[in-house]
């Protein structure tokens, strides 16, 4: 059985290994995993993943879990060019650099403004109070502000002239907070003019490709409403948010 890929393109972390499997012609079977109508929790997928996230991976007998560790797989088994994950010493320490710093700051903070302009509102039928809507935006302008400074500096891609896994994973979780009307490239022109690099580098056919889903995000409602996940969902976000 050849490699399986498990996925909603809804998910930022699943954008990455889309796109990076696409761009490096690996071949892969895409197992769609609904996470508006709640497949992530169903008995199949608990099989190949207990963390029950997606994205997840199945390479014959193998099955792995998290996208860092699925795109390291990818990138060591079918032995992609070297800008991706380089060998240089120092190019990779700042590859890991941004792949560590990132989880709880940009996935974290951007990942937010989605669910609290967009999931929220739609889940619980109540907007999120200005306050803490207002705290959360501060916390995105100012990662956004360190992204841009720290990261991005004056290169064209985060390590230097060529593209790399930070590239990727960075740009997936930029655009999440566009799916809930929130343009964060305005203003931002060195953030909007490396988000073309990297757009033009990965192939805009398949970068808009794999956006399609979270730009058209508002009729999230609709799906969740047909299949009954709003009683489903309420209770964890109230968990999670509260
Ligand atoms: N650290 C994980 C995060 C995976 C994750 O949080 N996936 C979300 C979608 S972005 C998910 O599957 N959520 C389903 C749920 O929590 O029910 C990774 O990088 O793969």
């Amino acid at each position: 059985m050849g490699l399986e890929l498990y996925l909603d393109l809804l998910s930022q972390p699943c954008r990455s290994v889309y796109i990076f499997a696409k761009a490096n012609s690996i071949q892969f079977d895409f197992k769609k995993v609904a996470l508006a109508e709640g497949q992530q929790y169903g008995e199949e997928f608990g099989k190949i993943n207990l963390l029950r996230k997606v994205p997840a991976m199945k390479d014959g007998d193998f099955t792995l879990a998290e996208s860092i560790a699925i795109l390291l797989y990818l990138c060591r088994k079918y032995q992609t060019p070297d800008h991706w994950y380089p060998e240089d010493p120092i190019k990779r320490a700042r590859v890991d650099e941004y792949l560590s710093w990132q989880h709880s700051a940009m996935r974290a903070h951007a990942a937010k403004m989605f669910w609290f302009r967009l999931m929220i509102p739609v889940i619980t039928g109540e907007d999120v109070p200005k306050p803490k809507m207002d705290s959360a935006m501060e916390d995105l302008n100012n990662t956004l502000q360190l992204f841009e400074d720290k990261f991005l500096q004056d290169h064209p891609f985060i390590v230097g002239d060529e593209i790399s896994l930070a590239d990727v994973v960075a740009i997936v979780e930029i655009m999440q907070p566009l799916g809930s009307g929130l343009d964060v490239f305005e203003g931002r022109p060195k953030v909007a003019a490396w988000r073309d690099r990297v757009r033009n580098k990965i192939g805009p056919k398949l970068f808009d490709e794999a956006h399609n889903d979270i730009l058209n995000a508002r009729n999230l409602p609709d799906t969740f409403e047909k299949n009954g996940m709003l009683d489903f969902l309420k209770p964890k976000i109230h968990k999670l948010f509260n």
